[in-house]
Parts: C-alpha cells; structure tokens; sequence
C-alpha cells in the first residue's frame, strides 16, 4: 500500500497516519517530523532548517526531496509507505513521481483531509498551551495557512485527476475521523462494493 496524506496544518494528517500506518503495517513517515527532529543538532543543515520552520515558512525542495529520497530507500518501505506532510509543492510530486517510477510501484491513493481554517487555528493555538511547538504561535500558524494554500491546496487537483485523490472530512473525534478515512480508502479500492447512485 503506498498512500499519501495531505491537508492544511492542523487538519489532524499526523494524527491520523499513525493509525493508518499501524492499520495497513506500513511505516508513516512524516516530513515534519523528521524536520523536528533535527532541531536538537548542532549542524549548519539543521539550524536552517529549523529557522525555517520557526518562520513558518517551507523548507527548500532540494533539502526536502533529498531526506525524503533517503528515507523511502530504506528496507521498511519495501512493502509500501504512508507519507504524511509530503508533496507540498509541485517540484516534490514531480520528484515522488520519478522516484516512484524507480521503484516500479504507483501510489494507491491520496488522502485530502479537509478542516476549515477557523477550525485547524483553534487545534494549533490549543496544541501551542499543551505542547509548545515553536512554529505554533498565531502569526506563524496564519503564514503557514496561507502558503498552504498557495502552494499545496491547488496540487490536490493533479491527483484528482489522476483518480487518486481520496477526499475525508476531518472534522469531529480523531475515532470519527478514522473511521471515515478508512470506510472511504475501502471504496476506493473495491469501487463496485458503493451501491450505485444511479
Ligand atoms: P507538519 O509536521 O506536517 O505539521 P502540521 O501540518 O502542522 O500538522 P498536522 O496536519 O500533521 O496536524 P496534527 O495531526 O499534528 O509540518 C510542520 C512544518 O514542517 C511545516 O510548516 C514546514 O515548515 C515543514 N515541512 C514539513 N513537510 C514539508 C515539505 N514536504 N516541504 C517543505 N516543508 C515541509 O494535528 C494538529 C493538532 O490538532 C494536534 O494537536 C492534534 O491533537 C489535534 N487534532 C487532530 N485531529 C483532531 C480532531 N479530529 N479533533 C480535534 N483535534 C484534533
């Protein structure tokens, strides 16, 4: 299974692949995560990227594609892989695209989680008091909305035209949620299991 999962910050993406990825037994790997976990390295790479995302701002695609490349040619991901916060920009869906052709393996599918933006506000600002994520303050969660939107939201179009894009409402409970997402990948694999709208 290799799947994608994309959403504005906030929609619940990393909530939501975990489950995924514990669901199909496939790793979830997460963009954002990886960044974060440079945060505690004393390197030139890591510095900047951690500046980055503190301004809100995308990390450049060469450094991105290049960790993502790294990490999809591990052994874990031979059976397949749920990527979570990745493509973000069309120079990274065109280098997936090339990477995946490598591989021999297309993507199964695409999840859009949608949340509105009052919505995914009020998630980061609550997970700002719990968590204290550095790039959670309002300005910054406002920035990343908006290049989210700019940059990301309009590459949901290339997968629904590829028939690939898997579309989930990700507002209620996280179970509801799941639930949803799951009830709606197993009609998109097996179409004919929906009764007919005709
Ligand atoms: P990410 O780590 O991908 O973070 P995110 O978009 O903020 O979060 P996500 O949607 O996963 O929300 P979550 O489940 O945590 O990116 C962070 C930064 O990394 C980017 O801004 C960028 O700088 C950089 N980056 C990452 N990938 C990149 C790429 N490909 N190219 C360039 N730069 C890249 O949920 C959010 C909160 O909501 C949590 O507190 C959660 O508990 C809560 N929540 C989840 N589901 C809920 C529900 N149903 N109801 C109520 N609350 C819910």
């Amino acid at each position: 299974m290799r799947l994608l999962i994309m959403g504005p910050p906030g929609a619940g993406k990393g909530t939501q692949a975990k489950t995924i990825g514990a669901h199909y037994g496939i790793p979830a790997i997460s963009t954002g995560d990886i960044f974060r976990s440079m945060k505690t390295a004393d390197t030139p790479l890591a510095h900047k990227v951690t500046a980055i995302m503190e301004s809100g701002g995308y990390v450049s695609d060469e450094i991105t594609n290049e960790i993502v490349a790294d990490r999809l040619a591990q052994d874990d991901c031979e059976p397949g892989f749920l990527l979570d916060g990745y493509p973000r920009t069309l120079p990274q869906v065109h280098t997936l695209e090339e990477a995946l052709a490598g591989m021999g393996h297309p993507l199964d599918a695409v999840i859009s989680l949608a949340a509105d933006e009052d919505e995914v506000v009020k998630r980061l600002l609550k997970r700002a008091e719990t968590d204290g994520r550095s790039d959670d303050t309002e300005a910054t969660i406002r920035k990343r909305q908006q290049i989210y939107a700019e940059q990301t939201a309009p590459l949901l179009e290339v997968y629904r035209r590829d028939g690939l894009l898997v579309e989930v409402d990700g507002l209620g409970p996280v179970e509801e949620v799941s639930q949803r997402l799951f009830a709606a990948l197993d009609a998109h694999a097996s179409p004919s299991s929906v009764p007919s709208a005709r």
